[in-house]
């Protein structure tokens, strides 16, 4: 099907930067096919101009030299043949079908659906999912937010119930293992950053182990020992309940527990615990009552703790900061924000995965058990895989036995753009447009009280050789046999009645068709793309998605979405809100929200907070008998493997070119450490964890404290030189992490804590 695209040549052309999860508004002008010129877009209602650094080099992303342009078959020798879509399509649908007949749907796992800023291909790999009976799956969520989610769960009711802070109106922004100024997660960060610190009236209060270029500009750096938060966050605690620092009104008129988690805090010795964060009691007693005082406090848990000990214990501290001070459900605070469709795996609560018995948050499988679950003869391990639009070969922990387990599947297929570490393994590789080639959209909605999404048109058409992941889900999901003609030959003719009638006409027959034949309800994506999608304007099939996903938005929020200035009721709300998105290409304001909104939104059976989580009131307990001070003498480093800076891009771009400054990926260490190490400046060091050894160059960095060292993210990919010959530059963090060095409670992995050895190499 022909692509259409909005704009002519040398016009600048609407579109998003798709290197971190903000997605900022940029236009972009072309010469021939490259990304030629930048500029932030001003009529973007989220970034409003706004860019970092990094949105000029995304032509690296468009013209890489290890674009697929041909689907690959592997062959016996591991070397791989191009094959037409039409053989690809069919022998994966036949492969897949036939490791489903002999082992059940269940044994196929999906992993991805989408990276940094391309969410829409994820929604069709749901109908695939379903056409195969696959029903579990993860992402790379399950390495950062599950344990987060899961707290949310138990204090509101809902995992869903995410949070977004007010960074711009908050009075104080705490940061705790966040660098925003490096990694966003916040519209326009630097300037909010900027704001916040040149304040006399605000505070900006970071907990990090570096100096980052976010605690440079902090009126508070709480430079914490790595790994020791859980001691830093309950010190921060234990100070609001002995001073009595609490907001009364609020615990008592809107939580439940309080008298639990109070007594708990009540013991802990300040003094001590700040001794073990290595802070000085009186600046921990100062941030505290500065947290307190506020009028409003939002705050930020990222990385830094949730990829470290005790992650889903840290979450939960952090939030009860916030709600002990009842700085939620107000301006400046926390809120819990829209959605526009959600980002986790589905299925019901309570889910285990199927060999080892681990928990699933918000149908996520947790990444680091997933080589136990393919590596074993176990009757209901895994034994195929698709994965989309993600890199698990690199990005997951232990990345030898990653592969290892990849190696064991009996049917591997990867969409991806480029040849990743996790394609040179697959079975089948089929090549995906890029994110300027087809329809696109972030599912990282995640603001409040003004919520935001922007439909992305196509730039370029496709290179020859590739499709969109709407179109490849299509094509397999029939090549399955799921949906018939007969299936969808009412929908068909509704559709052909929508230029005239409508739309509502259509969702009315919509909803009787899935009704009749309900295993269509779960192909809808596909459903939808073959009969709505092929009316729709602009050539937009692809958003046909989106229009489901607009109609439950409006039925979920439909006050929010009218204060966001649509009229209707019903089918008409969403279909009013699905125009927009269509012909607003900077993107629009979908949901307005009131503050009493976020108690609207708590699940729990009162709308109250249930401040009290037995387990992690237990993990709080126990930390009284650890001592983060202590070191394994083998290994006295703390890594942090995979650190954001302006030179990453997670593996987005995987042309090294692309690094105009710290190009080799530079493992940095303290000046004192890398005097007593006799390691220069630019040197080469070899460093050692339990699981694995490699060499990097070293940049001497007084943002460190000794003993702690830090490699950044995303580094250690393979990429063709001139001649073609794969070159590996830098380090991949996770050739020295271990999938055992995870959160007892959701298997977030340990990233940012990898103990290591240092030498001269
Ligand atoms: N430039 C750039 N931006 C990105 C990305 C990128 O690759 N490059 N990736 C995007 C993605 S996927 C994500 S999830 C976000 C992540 O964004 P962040 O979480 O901000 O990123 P990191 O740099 O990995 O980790 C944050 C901080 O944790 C600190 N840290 C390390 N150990 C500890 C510890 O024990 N305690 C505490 N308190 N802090 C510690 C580090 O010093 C670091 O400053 O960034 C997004 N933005
Ligand atoms: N050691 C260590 N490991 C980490 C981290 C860390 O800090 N340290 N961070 C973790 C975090 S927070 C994250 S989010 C993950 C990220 O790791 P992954 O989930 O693996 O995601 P990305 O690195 O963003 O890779 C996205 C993939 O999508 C492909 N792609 C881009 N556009 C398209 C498209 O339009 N269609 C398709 N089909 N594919 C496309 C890219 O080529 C790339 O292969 O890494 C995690 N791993
Ligand atoms: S990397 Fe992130 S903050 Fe920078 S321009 Fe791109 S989307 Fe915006
Ligand atoms: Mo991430």
């Amino acid at each position: 099907m022909k692509i259409y695209m909005r704009t002519q040549d040398g016009a600048w052309q609407k579109t998003a930067c798709i290197l971190c999860s903000q997605n900022c508004g940029i236009e972009v002008q072309l010469d021939g096919r490259r990304l030629a010129r930048f500029r932030g877009d001003r009529a973007h209602p989220a970034s409003q101009g706004y860019t970092c650094e990094k949105a000029l080099r995304l032509d690296s992303y468009q013209n890489a030299r290890d674009r697929l342009t041909s689907p690959l078959r592997r062959r016996p020798d591991g070397t791989f043949e191009a094959i037409d879509w039409e053989t690809a399509i069919r022998e994966v649908a036949a492969r897949l079908a036939g490791v489903r007949d002999r082992h059940g749907g269940e044994s196929i796992f999906y992993y991805g659906g989408g990276a940094q800023g391309n969410h829409l291909g994820g929604a069709y790999g749901r109908a695939t999912r379903a056409a195969l009976g696959s029903t579990y799956s993860s992402n790379a969520l399950a390495q950062e937010k599950t344990g987060e989610f899961w707290v949310d769960g138990q204090l509101y009711g809902r995992p869903r119930c995410h949070t977004s802070g007010d960074y711009e109106h908050a009075e104080v922004a705490l940061f705790v293992g966040k660098n925003p100024w490096q990694s966003h997660g916040f519209p326009r960060a630097r300037v909010t950053l900027k704001e916040l610190s040149g304040d006399p009236k605000r505070a900006l209060i970071v907990i990090d182990p570096r100096r980052t270029e976010t605690a440079a500009l902090a009126d508070f750096h709480l430079q914490v020992r790595p790994g020791s938060d859980a001691f830093c966050l309950s010190a921060l605690l234990a100070v609001l309940v002995q001073e009595d620092l609490i907001d009364h009104d609020f615990v008592r008129d809107r939580t439940n527990g309080f008298a639990i988690i109070e007594e708990v805090l009540a013991k802990i010795p300040v003094a001590d615990y700040a001794a073990r964060a290595g802070l000085p009691e009186a600046q921990v007693r100062e941030v505290a009552r500065r947290i307190a005082r506020a009028s409003s406090v939002a705050t930020y848990e990222d990385l830094g703790v949730q990829q470290a000990p005790h992650s889903t214990l840290n979450s939960y501290l952090e939030k009860l900061l916030y709600l002990l001070t009842g700085n939620f459900a107000k301006r400046g605070a926390m809120n819990v924000h829209s959605r526009m469709a959600g980002l986790g795996g589905g299925g019901g609560i309570g889910r285990k995965t199927p060999v080892g018995g681990h928990r699933i948050i918000t149908g996520l499988v947790p990444a680091n058990v997933i080589p136990d679950e393919i590596l074993t003869d176990h009757p209901k391990r895994f034994r195929a895989m698709i994965v989309e639009s993600s890199n698990p070969a690199h990005s997951l922990a232990d990345s030898q036995r990653m592969r290892e387990a990849l190696r064991a599947l009996e049917t591997l297929v990867v969409i991806d753009v480029a040849m990743t570490e996790t394609a040179q393994l697959a079975h089948y590789v089929l090549p995906a447009a890029s994110q300027f080639e087809k329809w696109e959209a972030t599912f990282f909605n995640l603001e409040f009280p003004r919520n935001y999404f922007q439909l992305r048109a196509p730039i370029l058409e496709a290179l020859p050789g590739t499709l969109a992941e709407p179109e490849i889900h299509r094509r397999l999901v029939r090549a399955l046999g799921a949906i018939s003609d007969d299936d969808l030959a009412e929908l068909k003719v509704a559709a052909g009645r929508v230029a005239t009638e409508g739309r509502a006409q259509f969702a009315a027959e919509f909803f009787r068709v899935t009704a009749e034949r309900p295993h269509l309800m779960a192909l809808a994506p596909v459903v939808l793309y073959e009969t709505l999608g092929q009316v729709l304007p602009e050539g937009a099939a692809a958003t046909a998605a989106l229009w489901g996903a607009a109609q439950i938005c409006a039925m979920t929020y439909p006050e929010s979405v009218k204060r966001a200035g649509f009229e209707g009721f019903g089918p008409e709300l969403g279909d009013r809100l699905f125009d927009a998105l269509v012909s607003t290409p900077s993107g629009v304001t979908f949901t307005v929200d009131e503050y009493e909104e976020t108690w609207r939104r708590l699940d729990t059976p009162d709308k109250r907070v249930r401040l009290a989580i037995p387990e992690l009131l237990e993990e709080l307990r126990a930390l009284a008998g650890e001592d983060p001070r202590r070191r394994d003498p083998e290994y006295p480093f703390v890594l942090a493997a995979g650190e954001r800076r302006s030179s990453t891009a997670n593996t987005a771009l995987r042309d090294p070119a692309w690094r105009k400054k710290d190009t080799a990926g530079a493992l940095r260490l303290a000046p004192a450490d890398a005097a007593r190490l006799g390691i220069a400046d630019g040197a080469r060091a070899r460093v050692t964890t339990r699981r694995g050894s490699a060499v990097a160059i070293v940049e001497i960095s007084d943002t460190l404290q000794p003993g702690h060292a830090s490699l950044p993210n995303g580094l250690g990919l393979s990429y063709p030189d001139a001649d073609g010959r794969p070159q590996i530059h830098g380090v991949a963090p996770n050739e020295l992490t271990a999938s055992e060095d995870r959160d007892w409670l959701a298997g977030t992995p340990w990233h940012k804590y990898v103990p290591a050895r240092i030498e001269p190499a």
